[in-house]
């Protein structure tokens, strides 16, 4: 059976990008149709400057989005990346095979760095390292398959390349993987920038619709998205990427192909119309499973507590086989 991993980084409150670019394809798909681990990757979040408390939070309601979006523990496996050491351990391991310049190459790190400097903050050592983490987080699993919108791309290539790099070197011992992505919606762009992704954290918050945003937020937001000085309604990404980014998340919604509704609309005005409530109907379900969930703390708990040990022994002979086989001397 197939074996799919991926992960959600608990640096901010989930958005629609994350929901339509990766969630709903894990809930609707994924979890369906293969032996499939979904991740909070809790220690990827202290790449940039955080506060503690705020990470925790976020852990717990990422997990609890998770479950309200409609993953099945009984199907897959939910847990924090920090409750399974295999992830560090094999990560050390991947960074004696990954070179500085590969790290220095990668887009988001480059984003990513700027926005910590301008920010006045200093660039930490886990940000450039953080895609090598990443790899050991998938190849952990001996994972066939990696589901993610379009800004993960080059971290699963860089995976890949990993992969077949140690295996060359020191025997076969990984899974090379490969990014799934999905057909609509794979880049949910800045309501406000819609040249920029629609990021969980950037800082701004009028561009971005998040999971648990009240319905009369959501249609604000969608309501004075920024379109063009244009009228008529249609699809093209470069020249009206505002119109372009909600007609894919109308399609996203409601299905269908962003170019095929051009035709349904003669004004922007309406087109957001359908966009916001579609996007209401969408969330509606999950926001009131969320409100369910967090009344039951201890049902949670429970699904993080079984996921992380399922994890545990599914990482771990593959990590004590890197290990043998890199070159170190088994525990006596
Ligand atoms: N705007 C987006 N459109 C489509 N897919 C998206 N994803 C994220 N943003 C969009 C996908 O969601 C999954 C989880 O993402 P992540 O939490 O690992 O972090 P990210 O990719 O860096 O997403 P964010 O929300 O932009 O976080 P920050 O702001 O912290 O960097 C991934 O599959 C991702 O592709």
């Amino acid at each position: 059976m197939t074996r799919v991993f991926s992960g959600i980084k608990p640096t901010g409150h989930l958005t629609l990008g994350n929901y339509l670019g990766a969630l709903r394809r894990w809930v609707e798909v994924d979890q369906h149709r293969s032996e499939a681990l979904f991740c909070i990757v809790d220690l990827h979040a202290l790449t940039v400057d955080h506060d503690p408390a705020r990470v925790r939070r976020l852990t717990r309601q990422a997990a609890t989005l998770l479950l309200a979006a409609g993953l099945d523990p009984e199907r897959c496996t939910v847990f924090v990346q920090s409750h399974v050491d295999e992830h560090t351990r094999l990560s050390y391991l991947l960074e004696c095979v990954a070179t500085d310049g590969e790290m220095r190459r990668m887009i988001q790190y480059k984003e990513k760095a700027a926005r910590e400097q301008r920010r006045g903050g200093s660039v930490r050592l886990s940000l450039l390292t953080y895609p090598v983490l990443m790899a050991a987080d998938i190849l952990a699993y001996g994972a066939d398959e990696v589901p993610v919108g379009d800004d993960q791309a080059q971290h699963v290539e860089l995976t890949r390349d990993l992969a077949v790099r140690f295996n060359q070197r020191y025997g076969h011992t990984f899974v090379v993987p490969k990014a799934t992505r999905p057909k609509v919606a794979a880049r949910v762009m800045n309501l406000q920038e819609p040249t920029s992704k629609m990021g969980k954290s950037d800082d701004s918050g009028p561009g971005i619709v998040y999971l648990l945003d009240e319905p009369e937020t959501v249609r604000k937001k969608i309501m004075r998205a920024v379109t063009d000085s244009g009228r008529d309604v249609v699809y093209d990404r470069e020249e009206r990427p505002g119109v372009a980014n909600l007609l894919e998340i109308l399609a996203a919604c409601r299905g269908g192909d962003p170019e095929d509704l051009c035709g349904a609309y003669a004004s922007y005005g309406a087109l957001k119309k359908d966009t916001a409530e579609a996007v209401i109907e969408v969330l509606r379900p999950v926001q009131a499973r969320h409100r369910e969930l967090c009344a039951d703390p201890a049902y949670v708990d429970a699904v993080l507590r079984a996921g992380a040990e399922r994890a545990r022994k599914m990482a771990r002979p593959t990590v004590d086989a890197a290990y043998r086989a890199i070159g170190l001397l088994p525990a006596l």
